[in-house]
């Protein structure tokens, strides 16, 4: 530690703000204010660990970009003004079109407490359950599959049964990028015992890297897949009777409808030999201690609560469920996805795990709220609620902690929408957002650090997010916006709340309100034990698991399922009936039709829509610009080069990203990031280019397969440029910036040449300003010209074109930006490009914790660098959260071939 640093002032305990591993995470606060991020070692998610991005936090706490007072129509207010008319407009409303006439868009980023509040205003107070939330995105199909097998939305496995498995299936999970901590504790597992690895995924991830199985299955072809197993399972004698016969339904027309799924059909729909098929049944047939996870690659889908069901079919087949080591893992994405589930903030959901359509839960919840009103009925979910707005039929929506404008399906309709509706508030952290744009009234919300409460992870274990820095300007936390403008819009009483506290204390007390067999209304979640939890004891609440009974922890209950009792009325769980095979292989089709699969997802360093990871300068280190990662069977077939541009359209929109050759990836298909939005780069909203297609049962729409034709751009120039100023690439066609120490760093290409004004306006600087900077410049021999800009003090910008893309060091001119500015006509080495002599340089970063590139990592396997050990100790990378170790290996693996 740096023997400079300012003394500790306070340590605070609290919850990483990303994904739903919700590792714990220590804020250490100096007395100059700054503030290290660490892993909290006594939290049960991580003990200490922490991936990437959890790491750089700290970089992401400044208030440059933030949102610091509330906004009227584009003008500054005060909070006042801002709440009174976000009340009479919503009031307006329902008392002229009626309830359903008002939405609330929301977040499982939001806290449990604020969720609480905004889900009790909607369904008791407004009486409409118009409140759907980006967990439709997400979780939905997971949510309806448990319902439908266990008769509640109940997560059966624990982080510790992933360590006792002696088998774990990825189904449609890139584990290794997205919820990394926990890949890191089932590595640590495999040090100690054997234990297999089967990653199914279409994509060779970096996940599907650490497998000893990967199934490169076809889009969609998990349903067959575990239709083929549950047969295989049947046949080979693999079935565990007992279990099925004392604790479930269903089980022979199950099987009877998976049984039309013979081998050829299998094959087909999954584009698996035999062999592999084979490889992977028997795997699973004979380790009884199976977890399979499973997350993206099966929930978004048109047919995803099927084919998560399928996976469950599998389980409970095998009596794999409710016991150490086993279970259907559901991996849940953001940080609260778990929460919102718990308060019933989903359009189809009523609070605390009870039914909307039940008539004595909507009777218990609204006579327990006080309320004047109950919804009686489902509100509208996330596409359709999005279409209803886009027709005019929402007069008042209020968006909470999400950015639908990138993140929904048919994105730029999404953007319609918003444009047509007469009243959209918008709460945020920031106004840098492609949804803020579109907001009347913008309310600044305290940030993670900042706000208080708690969330409740993938294992259903729920953890307090406690503020350790003060709100910057106006900002005010979530649940307080919503709770003014429900005593604003004359419900005082039931919304005068003073902390979080006195939320968590009403959320306990429903979660167990005539919560036993005896008043006829039991269900799973219960945190009754809070009811009374004072301000001290919620201050010093540690992480705990649920189901907590107000009597304590109910032992009989403390693995889900143990005792084999399900919550449907019978108690058994239910097998799904699958749909039967619908004959030709799509994919064929779709390839004579010269369509590609559109796959989209995450990258291991950034954070959905980039509003904040895209802060962190280590964090966009890692693949900086939006990419269509091709095939290399493609990447010929279209003539494509290292470096071009390319479009990919279809009916909704047209998006333009760099092609990115990739051996990970199948002829036919295309994976692209989801984060890029019009704040990052000029046109790569993939959203744009996505069918909704929801499932039926669960509305989850099926991000992971559009289809989309690729087209070359041909380029009259290409460029790369960093600029101490933040670039306005609208204009261009392609462009793409993301921050780099003292400035930002920024890619573009355009159809025809650019003028020295337009590259100026790129870059982020006006006429009076660079009127008054030095410009040295140079061209090369080939005709691409080169430029940098100074003040008298320091280095403004530099700029390298060419009518080819660009080959320059980028990492050796990003570390030019943090240096003295050389004097005189040293600055022209400057637009060399590349160091001079054999000055080594970085390359592109892999291990964004440490800042280490990959011609260093190279040079040290060169150097004889055996080990995956012995690279980390030489060059620091993978030494802090590890999650750059899978490409480490590669890169180890890439270099011994070649020797
Ligand atoms: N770094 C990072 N981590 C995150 C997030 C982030 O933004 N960045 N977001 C968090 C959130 S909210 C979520 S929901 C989770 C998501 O976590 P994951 O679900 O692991 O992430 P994705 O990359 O969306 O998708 C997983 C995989 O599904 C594959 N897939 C696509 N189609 C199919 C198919 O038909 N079948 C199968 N079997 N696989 C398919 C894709 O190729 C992809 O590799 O991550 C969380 N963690
Ligand atoms: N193509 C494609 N699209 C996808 C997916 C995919 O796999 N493929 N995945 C989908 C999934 S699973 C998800 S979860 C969604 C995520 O999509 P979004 O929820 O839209 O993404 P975020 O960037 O997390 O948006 C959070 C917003 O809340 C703001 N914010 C941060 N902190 C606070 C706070 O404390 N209060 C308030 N009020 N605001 C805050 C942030 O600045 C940001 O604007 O994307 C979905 N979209
Ligand atoms: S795995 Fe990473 S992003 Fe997820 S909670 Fe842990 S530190 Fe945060
Ligand atoms: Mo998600």
């Amino acid at each position: 530690m740096n023997s400079h640093a300012a003394a500790l002032e306070k340590t605070v305990h609290t919850t990483c703000p990303y994904c739903g591993v919700g590792c714990g995470v220590l804020a250490n606060v100096r007395s100059d204010g700054t503030v290290e991020i660490t892993g909290d070692p006594e939290h049960p998610a991580n003990y200490g660990r922490l991936c990437s991005k959890g790491s750089a936090l700290a970089q992401t706490l400044g208030t440059e970009e933030r949102l610091l007072t509330p906004h009227i129509y584009g003008r500054k207010a005060d909070w006042n003004d801002a709440l009174d008319l976000v009340a009479r407009n919503f009031s307006e409303a329902i008392d002229t079109h009626g309830p359903d006439s008002v939405a609330f868009y929301v977040s499982g980023q939001l806290l449990t407490e604020d969720y609480y509040v905004a889900n009790k205003l909607m369904k008791g107070f407004f009486g409409s359950a118009n409140i759907d939330t980006n967990s439709r995105l997400c979780m939905a199909s997971a949510v309806a599959a448990h319902k439908r097998a266990f008769g509640a939305d109940h997560v059966p496995c624990t982080y510790e049964d992933l360590e006792e498995a002696d088998l774990i299936v990825l189904a449609g999970s890139n584990l290794a990028w997205c919820h990394p901590v926990l890949m890191r504790r089932i590595e640590a597992a495999r040090q100690r015992k054997p234990q297999k690895l089967v990653v199914i995924d279409p994509r060779r991830t970096a996940s599907a890297e650490l497998a000893d199985l990967h199934l490169p299955i076809l889009p969609d072809g998990d349903r067959a897949l575990f239709c083929g197993l549950l047969n295989y399972l049947a046949t080979s004698g693999h079935l565990d009777s007992k279990f099925i016969e004392a604790h479930t339904s269903g089980f022979e027309i199950a099987l009877a409808a998976a049984a039309q799924w013979d081998d050829e059909k299998v094959c087909q729909a999954t584009g698996l030999t035999v062999h592999q098929l084979e490889a992977f049944y028997a795997l699973f047939a004979t380790h009884e201690k199976t977890v399979s996870v499973f997350s993206m690659g099966i929930n978004q889908s048109s047919i995803g609560t099927e084919k998560a069901g399928t996976i469950i079919n599998c389980h409970l087949a095998t009596g794999r469920i409710g016991k150490a080591g086993a279970g259907p893992f559901s991996m849940t994405g953001q940080p609260n996805a778990m929460g919102g589930r718990e308060v019933g903030g989903l359009a189809n959901m009523l609070a605390a795990h009870m039914d909307l359509q039940n008539s004595a839960h909507r009777k218990l919840v609204k006579s327990f709220w006080d309320a004047p009103k109950i919804a009686k009925k489902q509100g509208l979910k996330a596409v359709e609620l999005f279409e209803i707005v886009r027709k005019g039929k929402i007069k008042a929506l209020w968006i909470m902690h999400t950015n639908p404008v990138v993140s929904m399906p048919a994105a730029a309709k999404v953007e319609e929408a918003l444009q047509t509706c007469p009243f959209v508030v918008v709460s945020d952290i920031t106004s840098n957002t492609d949804s803020a744009r579109h907001a009347h009234v913008l309310l600044p919300a305290s940030a993670w650090g900042e706000k208080d409460g708690t969330v409740t992870n993938s294992e259903r274990r729920i953890s307090r997010q406690r503020p350790f820095m003060q709100a910057p300007g106006k900002a005010m936390p979530d649940y307080w916006q919503l709770a003014q403008v429900g005593q604003r819009m004359g419900f005082g009483g039931a919304f005068d709340y003073s902390s979080p506290a006195q939320i968590f204390r009403e959320h306990a007390a429903l979660s167990g309100k005539k919560n036993t067999a005896e008043e006829g209304i039991a269900r799973d979640f219960d945190i009754s034990c809070f009811e009374e939890i004072s301000g001290r004891d919620y201050n010093a609440l540690k992480p705990f698991q649920w189901p907590v009974h107000k009597f304590g922890h109910d032992k009989s209950r403390s693995r889900s399922f143990a005792d084999g009792q399900f919550f449907h009325s019978d108690k058994r769980a239910k097998f799904i009936e699958v749909a039967p095979p619908i004959g030709s292989a799509l994919a064929a089709r779709d390839r004579e039709r010269k369509q590609f699969y559109l796959n989209t997802g995450r990258l291991r360093d950034q954070w959905h829509t980039m509003t904040r990871s895209g802060l962190s300068e280590r964090l966009c280190a890692h693949l900086p610009e939006p990419f269509a990662a091709i095939s290399p069977d493609d990447f010929k077939e279209m003539n494509l080069q290292v470096g071009d541009v390319v479009t990919l359209s279809n009916g909704l929109g047209l998006v333009q990203l760099r092609a990115f050759e990739s051996d990970a990836q199948k002829p036919g298909e295309v994976f692209v990031p989801l984060h890029w939005s019009d704040q990052f780069a000029s046109n790569a909203r993939i959203d744009k280019l996505i069918k909704p297609d929801p499932d039926p049962i669960s509305g989850q729409p099926a991000f992971k397969h559009s289809h989309v034709q690729i087209k070359r751009c041909s380029g009259a120039v290409y460029g790369f440029a960093v600029s101490r100023h933040r670039p306005r690439f609208q204009t261009v066609d392609y462009a793409a910036a993301v921050p780099c120490a003292g400035g930002w760093r920024l890619e573009f290409a355009h159809h025809r040449h650019l003028k020295k004004q337009e590259i100026l306006h790129l870059l982020g600087l006006d006429e009076l300003v660079s009127a008054q900077l030095k410009c040295f410049s140079y061209t090369s021999a080939q005709g691409g010209e080169r430029f940098g800009l100074s003040n008298s003090r320091s280095l403004q910008a530099l700029v390298f074109c060419d009518a080819q893309p660009v080959k320059v060091q980028r990492d050796y001119i990003v570390e030019l930006f943090t240096q003295p500015l050389p004097c005189g006509s040293d600055r022209h080495l400057l637009l060399a490009g590349k160091p001079a002599g054999d000055q080594p340089v970085k390359g592109p970063i892999v291990c964004s914790c440490e800042s280490v590139g990959r011609y260093q990592l190279e040079a040290a396997i060169k150097g004889g660098a055996v080990s995956l050990e012995e690279l980390v100790r030489q060059t620091g990378a993978g030494s802090n959260c590890g999650s750059c170790r899978v490409e480490l290996g590669r890169m180890l693996d890439a270099q011994h071939q070649h020797a």
